[in-house]
């Protein structure tokens, strides 16, 4: 990494892998170009930035002349985070996003049962996830808008099917086309700007069907055979065994506190809709989502929680923790 790149890049950066348009990725590359200090040592970041940048405009041009969306296709973000379901046919992806929300996917013993990503919202306490299913990936087939789906997820959880003998081989499939990409897996996510703009995205191991017959005897197996580091959660999507645990991991891994805010008038907060931001947020950055306007016209706010007394009286850079109740002033 080049060294000063400002708040404001770093900024832009981590917004620009959570872009869920194209228009989005474009506003945010070009603050990254603002941004970054000119010198010879950035040369090969500054020229990156700049390829990236006249790409986007060519397909925001092209999507806008034919009226179709093209590799730039992206499924707006909702509730707290995103995490996307991979793995080769038959991993159980769509069986798992049944269980674990209301949407009624299409489940069936035969490949290429889904045939477009489509999203579904996980509940989780009093917020919800979005997850994504996907068609499966194979040695010869990837869904070209997979990538930037991949890219803009806080989360992949790379399914493996435990009932079959060949799960192994088609979890390994899935990680050697990935391999062949700028769209990676890892225990971490990443965005390698300087580089050759490999992006890795934090997954999970979801080893599914463990009610199968013979399917501890395979999980064992893969273990020896595709050591990952990412976290391991083993499940059945269909009898519900360890779904809870993943369900809450999931949500823990978005990384986000909740916020309820209250209306001066008021005694008791909106308890039905928190909005949630990455940790680490701040008061204004949630005045912000609460309305456009508080992001010039905030005072202060009153917060109760678990770090103040109740109505303390913060500013703007205040750093807001899980479950607080927020009253903001204009
Ligand atoms: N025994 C067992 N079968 C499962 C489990 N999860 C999914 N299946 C079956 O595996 C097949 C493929 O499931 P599906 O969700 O369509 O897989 P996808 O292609 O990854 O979306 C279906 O016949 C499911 O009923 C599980 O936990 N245990
Ligand atoms: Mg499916």
């Amino acid at each position: 990494m080049p060294a000063n790149l400002t708040q404001q890049y770093l900024k832009a950066e981590e917004n620009y892998r959570r872009a869920t348009t194209l228009e989005e990725e474009l506003q945010c590359l070009q603050v990254m170009m603002k941004e970054i200090p000119k010198h010879k040592g950035t040369d090969h970041l500054q020229a990156e930035l700049k390829s990236k940048i006249a790409k986007l405009k060519r397909e925001l041009i092209s999507e806008k002349s034919s009226g179709k969306k093209g590799h730039g296709f992206r499924i707006p973000r909702q509730g707290a985070g995103t995490a996307i379901l991979l793995g080769g046919p038959n991993a159980g992806k769509s069986r798992l996003i049944a269980s674990l929300t209301r949407a009624t996917p299409e489940v069936a013993p035969y490949p290429f049962t889904t045939t477009v990503a489509a999203p579904a919202m996980m509940p989780w306490e009093d917020v919800a996830v979005q997850l994504i299913d996907t068609p499966p990936i194979t040695a010869d087939y990837m869904d070209a808008h997979l990538h930037g789906l991949i890219r803009a997820a806080d989360l992949a959880l790379l399914m493996v099917d435990l009932e079959n003998d060949n799960g192994i081989e088609l979890c390994q499939e899935v990680l050697d086309r990935l391999s062949q990409t700028k769209t990676r897996l890892a225990a971490k996510s990443s965005l390698d700007e300087q580089g050759d703009g490999l992006s890795y995205t934090k997954t999970f191991l979801v080893t599914n069907k463990i009610d199968a017959p013979g399917a501890a005897e395979r999980w064992k197996l893969f273990e020896e055979l595709i050591p990952l580091d990412f976290p391991k959660y083993v499940i059945s999507a269909e009898h519900g065994s360890g779904l809870e645990v993943l369900r809450e991991a999931i949500y823990r891994a978005m990384d986000v506190v909740r916020v309820y805010s209250k209306l001066p008038s008021a005694k008791e907060p909106d308890r039905d809709r928190p909005f949630t931001l990455r940790r680490g947020g701040t008061l204004l950055e949630m005045a912000g989502m609460v309305h456009k306007d508080f992001l010039t016209g905030l005072r202060f706010a009153r917060v109760w929680g678990s770090a103040v007394h109740d109505g303390t009286q913060v500013k703007g850079d205040y750093v807001l923790n899980d479950k607080d109740v927020v009253e903001l002033h204009a």
